[in-house]
């Protein structure tokens, strides 16, 4: 474990209630997660989703677990195969080490949803709130280019705060942060070395079901 986790010894800051830790993956972690997710996407390959609006995502997106998030013209959902019918891999052991070391939660999570940011992409302010019981945190973690997060209150007018989320930051919602409105303005494409093409991964896990 210690060479994998940078570490929870370095201070934690506070997003509007989210928990962040700066740097917590070390370096070779980083590689290790992104080998994961390549075996991950070679199985069930990255789409972009269409909304139910009809406008397609500009991020692309997959999934692991017993389910996994997406959306068509019908809604948003957790689904238990991917668009190609095949189930969803399983959620790789060191991603699950994170939740266990970092969520305070008393059981493991059931869906790992893997979004990659090319140049360009971004994500609008929304809820996450298709999951059965909202009351489970969630942990976001950062790969690749820096991505300028904002985090606001349970109201979409409630005021917001931005922080540039780097390769490695680990991120924590629970409590009332968990139903914060939140999104991903922008990404500083080819600011990290880690993914030799570019862009940003970000895995959260979470509690679908
Ligand atoms: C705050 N992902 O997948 S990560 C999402 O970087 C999502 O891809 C963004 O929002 C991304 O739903 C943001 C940070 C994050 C993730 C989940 C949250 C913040 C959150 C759930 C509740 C509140
Ligand atoms: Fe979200």
């Amino acid at each position: 474990m210690t060479d994998l986790f940078a570490g929870t010894d370095q201070p934690s800051v506070d997003l509007l209630g989210a928990t962040l830790w700066p740097g917590w993956l070390a370096a070779s972690a980083q590689k290790a997660l992104v080998a994961d997710l390549r075996d991950v996407a070679k199985r069930a390959p990255f789409q972009r989703y269409e909304t139910p609006s009809g406008a397609r995502m500009s991020v692309q997106m997959t999934a692991a677990g017993d389910v996994g998030w997406m959306t068509d013209r019908s809604g948003y959902r957790y689904a238990e195969r991917h668009i190609s019918g095949a189930s969803w891999p399983d959620i790789p052991e060191a991603i699950l080490n994170i939740w266990r070391a970092t969520s305070g939660a008393a059981r493991d999570p059931d869906s790992c949803l893997v979004n990659f940011y090319g140049e360009g992409a971004r994500m609008g302010l929304h809820q996450d709130r298709d999951e059965a019981n909202t009351t489970w945190p969630v942990v976001s973690i950062s790969l690749g280019d820096d991505g300028l997060f904002r985090i606001g209150g349970q109201n979409r007018g409630d005021p917001t705060v931005s922080h540039w989320l780097k390769s490695g930051d680990v991120l924590v919602l629970s409590g009332a942060a968990r139903l914060a409105y939140h999104g991903i303005d922008r990404i500083r494409f080819g600011s990290s070395g880690l993914l030799p093409d570019g862009g940003r991964l970000n895995i959260t896990l979470r509690v679908a079901q």
